[in-house]
């Protein structure tokens, strides 16, 4: 019998809850212990002052929950994790607020999580730990003296070296990747600046085959991109055509084309200069204003962080500006839409849409892009436009490229994009279909694992 699986991550999301949590990596995680059942451990969304811990089993999934105090919520989770690390690996130092109370409180919640694996876990379970808040967590476990396999994936960028050391506490951190046996990362860009910044930074560290060698311990490093569940979204996607909702909207367009955007709102996903991108767009295209609608998906999030507090700001200003520059009285040209909506929903407005504008500032991989070329018709297919930063343009070549911050350049991609040929169309959505298919989130996790094995 295989061993059992443990996986570890901020946040739970318990299928069928009544909210579901946006993000790729609870389909990630879904799909790692589907296969041969296991369990999964962290948050479960709860702020109390007398922490309570939950079990529940679904299939063969067993769910293990626990609240945060507020004290651990306010440092760890919106402090050392969302105004720490995430702005300084989304290279915005500027966004970063430091505070030393921060860190202490991301060590000591790290130890409070290692304490109940540790009571969780037997002798020969393979611990899977997942993304930026849980780094410390391997060598909380060691020290507990827990000797099992230990895997940690990244899913968001890992920064080049001069930006990792801006932060005070590199070097501890850095340290703490040490403990695992096998370190992943979205994309080869990302390995390589943590090898470089690891040469850098310890100079004890040697490079090994096929990672790293540190007092005798031996860290596999590898590039494990994540995918998506391609079988299940085709699925979706022809369900969702034949919704109500899908074909009011398709009604409504009455041949307009649709350009969508689908993502949390985040200020790494680049809407700001998204809709700047539009803007200009229209303004320099009239002969496209009358035929295009842009649809805008941005679900809240984090909205207790400040600079989430701040983009939401900008964006209604933005959106307010655009649509009362440019609307008429019997259409809107941006459709700003600040909610989230079903899976299949989704899916169903990426399958409409003549172009997907997908232009992060930075990011680890993004699903949506590969969703878009999932649920598109392969004979009749949009067009992808992906920034060059996002981590799914190492696989995604043969969309239009562009960078997020070049607003002239993403409105003459939006104009190439209206006018391209249907052969290119068809010719560039097979090559990105081939990618997207040939590694999906089931064979992400299935590889990581294996590795980890
Ligand atoms: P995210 O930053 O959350 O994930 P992404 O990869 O795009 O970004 O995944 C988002 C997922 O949530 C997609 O499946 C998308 O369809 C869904 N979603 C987004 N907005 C939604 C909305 N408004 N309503 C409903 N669903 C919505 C982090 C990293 C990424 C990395 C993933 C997985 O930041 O870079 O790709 O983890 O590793």
């Amino acid at each position: 019998m295989s061993p059992r699986l443990i996986v570890v991550s901020n946040r739970v999301s318990v299928p069928k809850s009544k909210r579901p949590v946006p993000g790729g990596l609870a389909v990630g995680i879904l799909a790692a212990l589907q296969g041969s059942g296991g369990l999964w451990y962290g948050w479960n969304g709860r702020v109390e002052s007398a922490v309570s811990v939950e079990r529940s089993r679904l299939g063969p999934i067993e769910f293990v929950t626990r609240s945060l105090t507020p004290e651990a919520y306010e440092g760890y989770y919106l402090g050392y994790a969302n105004r720490v690390l995430w702005p300084l690996f989304h290279l915005r130092l500027n966004l970063v607020e430091y505070q030393r109370r921060f860190f202490e409180a991301y060590l000591a919640m790290n130890v409070q999580m290692a304490e109940d694996v540790a009571r969780l876990a037997a002798a020969d379970d393979l611990i899977w730990v997942h993304d930026y808040h849980c780094i410390p967590l391997g060598r909380k476990l060691r020290k507990l003296g827990l000797a099992n396999p230990l895997g940690f994936f990244l899913h968001i960028p890992f920064p080049p070296y001069d930006v990792f050391r801006a932060v005070p506490d590199h070097k501890t951190l850095l340290k703490y990747f040490f403990a695992y046996d096998l370190i992943g990362f979205q994309t080869r860009l990302d390995r390589d600046s943590f090898l470089d910044t690891v040469l850098r930074i310890l100079p004890d560290v040697e490079l090994g085959s096929d990672g790293l060698i540190y007092k005798d311990h031996e860290v596999k490093v590898g590039v494990f991109p994540i995918g998506i569940d391609y079988e299940n979204i085709r699925r979706d996607v022809e369900t969702a055509k034949r919704s109500t909702l899908i074909r009011r909207l398709q009604q409504n367009l009455a041949g307009r084309k649709l350009i969508t955007g689908v993502d949390r709102l985040d200020y790494s996903k680049g809407l700001a200069q998204r809709f700047q991108a539009f803007d200009h767009f229209l303004e320099r295209h009239l002969d496209h204003r009358e035929n295009v609608v842009f649809m805008q998906v941005a679900q809240p999030s984090r909205s207790d962080v400040p600079e989430y507090q701040a983009i939401r700001d900008e964006l209604d200003y933005l959106a307010g500006k655009i649509n009362g520059r440019y609307a008429q009285f019997d259409r809107i040209p941006l459709r700003y839409l600040n909610r989230s909506f079903s899976r299949p929903t989704i899916l169903g407005f990426l399958a409409l849409s003549d172009i997907g504008l997908i232009t992060p500032l930075r990011d680890g991989m993004n699903l949506v892009a590969k969703e878009f070329v999932a649920a598109q018709d392969p004979d009749d297919p949009g067009v992808l436009i992906l920034s060059r930063l996002a981590g799914a343009a190492e696989q995604l070549k043969d969309a239009l490229l562009v960078t997020p911050y070049n607003i002239d350049g993403v409105a003459e991609a939006l104009d190439y994009a209206l006018r391209m040929s249907r052969d290119e169309r068809i010719e560039r959505h097979r090559a990105l279909d081939e990618q997207v298919r040939a590694y999906t989130v089931e064979d992400w996790a299935r590889d990581f694992v294996a590795h980890l094995a």
